[in-house]
């Protein structure tokens, strides 16, 4: 059995396991003992904290941080004009290293990606690089309520509240801000988008020194501090009778509140919204677009230098599903696209990465490409609601790597979403990558362990997203599982095959939503088809389908042209996305040369299968992972196992059923 070096007291320390990389560089051991920090910034001397503190782990020895160039060999931290924001320089010399920057979150972020080269084991005796974060806004998105629940949480309570009150002197949010900013974060949303009566009063006396002191924390390590805010605020707080927009009063309300927020947090990084969506209040209630709510924010918080982001996870959601002309997929687009320019410099759209809502396979939101003149953010889903509930491995960083590369093809060929949200496709001066998080208090952050791989890669992917998902992957394991060739071995495949072993179970070919409505987990095929919330597979004795073309919804003309016709024909439609786009027989024949009904029974089959393959695999680790990792991780994997047979089943007699179409290979369906 091997020992336990994952757990330091109550604290797992996930990818920062120094005290394991104590072989992996004689160059370190040599110039860490001294830690010069030439740079007065908080973050350069959280670097210089960090990089001790790593040492001291790894060696047992304290070094010496000064300021004094003169102790050799030595680290060095050193401010230089030449690079980007948070961007950074690492040059290694005989006995020393360099690591400079333009800023202290710089000099903080090559301190890290030194200690990940270090973890990884990589020569860093002769580092010469340099990198700049790709995507502007990298941001960790919470989706924590006051009273300590999390929406679509799955690894237990948040870190920051609890009973309705802020948390701030729990030990684990300087843990975390220590995780984020190792991978690149620079933001933080601390509270849900749905904002209740308790956290709608975040923004008051009565809680804004709390969330001050977990400003404080963050800004030690680079990330700043955003809060979710209600938009109906100025009637529960001001004592206003109304919230509109244009509403002089309603402003007034909104420019005080910036003041007093900026009093007590000086680098507050703004508010997230999310308005006239699921119930939510926003300005359409008073007859104004979704521009003049966000300016009026935006407005108010200009002077400080915040930001707001404005979610545009906008649509019906008490839709008929009787009226087959309605698509909840085109509902982004139809409300923000005719409002491209409108939005003031300080506001950010923040996009699904897909139109509906966050499935194992959709097509990439067309929203992305529709709005030149705008800023945009993608936000993604790292808390896996629709992918397993942290009890599947599901490896999301595949899966928002394909949102990135995405060509949307609307400045010709290589306008791929990697580029538009960092601003380069637009020249816009913001934007970038938001990921709901999936860590709760969970004393290994994610529930499912392996689920750090994608809190792990989702940071890394927003620094530089044309990462491949194997560095990545490669890179998780090394820091939180170790060298072991067995499990590097092992443990590769399994993450980046992981999300399409959840495809192959779950629902096939783009169709989406055949999940238990009460919890989004485990499959009831026709759970939201009769329901207003748009989500509908339309399945009958016939076939199966949204027809999203121009014979149906139309949905298919929010691209540009190449993509459009991509998607509008049978002939180009890719297999994956099929039923997303088209209605179509069973009997029709996918470009892999099996039916739409074969396609169905093959992947269940095969989804159970592979999920069989991954525990034999995991099986074989006992004597070389951490014990408490693969005792949880094998927990989950027959959990997954089980809800994976469960899936199959019941996919497979519902399309048997409705289709009277037997497997050709003759595997047990039940009738
Ligand atoms: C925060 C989905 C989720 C909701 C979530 C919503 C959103 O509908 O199920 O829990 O609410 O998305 O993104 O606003």
């Amino acid at each position: 059995m091997a020992t336990n070096k994952y757990r330091d007291g109550d604290s797992v320390k996930c990818w920062l396991r120094y005290a394991d990389y104590k072989d992996n560089s004689t160059f370190f051991k040599q110039c860490g003992k001294n830690i010069v920090c030439r740079c007065t910034d908080l973050q350069a001397k959280t670097a210089a904290e960090e990089l001790a503190a790593a040492y001291y782990q790894m060696y047992g020895i304290k070094p010496a941080i000064s300021d004094d160039v003169d102790s050799q060999p030595h680290i060095l931290l050193e401010k230089c004009k030449s690079s980007d924001p948070c961007g950074f320089s690492i040059k290694s010399d005989t006995d020393s290293i360099a690591i400079t920057s333009s800023d202290g979150s710089g000099i903080l972020h090559g301190a890290f990606a030194l200690l990940r080269y270090i973890g990884c084991n990589e020569d860093i005796s002769e580092l010469n690089i340099s990198e700049t974060p790709r995507e502007k806004l990298r941001l960790m998105l919470q989706w924590d309520n006051a009273d300590g629940s999390i929406e679509r949480g799955y690894a237990g309570q948040s870190i920051f509240f609890k009973g309705g009150e802020i948390n701030c002197t729990n030990p684990k949010i300087r843990d975390y801000a220590r995780l984020l900013a190792s991978v690149g974060i620079n933001g933080i949303v601390l509270n849900n988008v749905n904002v209740g009566q308790r956290e709608t009063l975040f923004i008051t006396d009565s809680y804004l020194p709390k969330i001050a002191h977990i400003a404080d924390i963050f800004r030690a390590y680079g990330i700043r501090v955003y809060l979710s805010v209600n938009f109906a605020a100025p009637i529960d707080l001001g004592g206003l009778d109304t919230a509109d927009p244009l509403d002089e009063n309603v402003a007034v309300f909104w420019q005080k509140t910036a003041s007093k927020i900026y009093a007590q947090i000086p680098d507050f990084g703004g508010f997230c919204v999310k308005a006239d969506s699921e119930n939510r209040p926003g300005p359409m209630v008073y007859g104004r677009d979704h521009a003049q709510g966000a300016n009026v924010l935006a407005q108010a918080l200009a002077p400080f230098g915040g930001i707001v982001l404005w979610r545009c996870f906008v649509y019906n959601c008490h839709v008929d599903w009787r009226d087959r002309s309605t698509d909840r997929a085109k509902a982004a687009y139809d409300t923000f696209k005719p409002l491209d320019g409108k939005f003031l410099d300080n506001v950010v759209l923040q996009i699904k990465n897909g139109p509906v809502d966050f499935q194992i396979r959709e097509p990439v939101s067309p929203l992305f490409g529709a709005l030149p003149k705008t800023n945009v953010l993608m936000e993604v889903q790292i808390t896996q609601e629709y992918t397993g509930q942290q009890k599947h491995l599901c490896f999301l960083a595949p899966m928002w790597k394909e949102a990135l590369d995405f060509d949307t093809c609307v400045k010709g060929r290589g306008s791929v979403v990697a580029d538009i949200v960092s601003g380069k496709v637009f020249e816009r001066n913001l934007g970038g990558i938001g990921g709901i998080s999936n860590i709760g208090d969970a004393p290994n952050w994610t529930g499912h362990p392996l689920a750090q791989a994608n809190l792990y890669a989702f940071g890394r992917l927003a620094w530089n997203p044309t990462l491949s998902c194997e560095k990545i992957a490669d890179e998780w394991i090394k820091l939180t599982l170790g060298h072991n060739t067995e499990i590097i071995k092992t443990v590769l495949p399994m993450l980046l095959h992981s999300r399409a072993v959840y495809e192959n179970y779950t629902s096939p070919l783009g169709i989406g939503w055949m999940v238990k409505p009460s919890n989004h987990y485990g499959p009831d095929v026709d759970g939201y088809e009769y329901s207003e919330w748009g989500t509908y597979h339309y399945a009958d004795f016939h076939g199966i389908g949204v027809e999203r073309t121009s014979r149906g919804t139309g949905y298919t003309r929010q691209y540009a042209p190449p993509i459009a016709d991509l998607y509008e024909h049978l002939e180009s439609c890719p297999d994956e996305l099929l039923l997303f786009f088209h209605h179509v027989s069973y009997t029709h024949k996918l470009h892999s040369g099996n039916t739409v009904i074969q396609h169905i029974y093959d992947s269940h089959f095969r989804g159970v299968e592979e999920v069989k393959n991954m525990i034999s695999a995991w099986k074989r680790l006992e004597d070389v992972v951490d014990n408490e990792i693969f005792q949880e991780a094998l927990e989950r994997l027959k959990i997954q196992l089980d809800s994976a047979v469960e899936w199959r089943d019941v996919i497979n007699t519902y399309f048997y059923r409705k289709s009277g179409i037997a497997d050709e290979k003759g595997r047990k369906i039940y009738d």
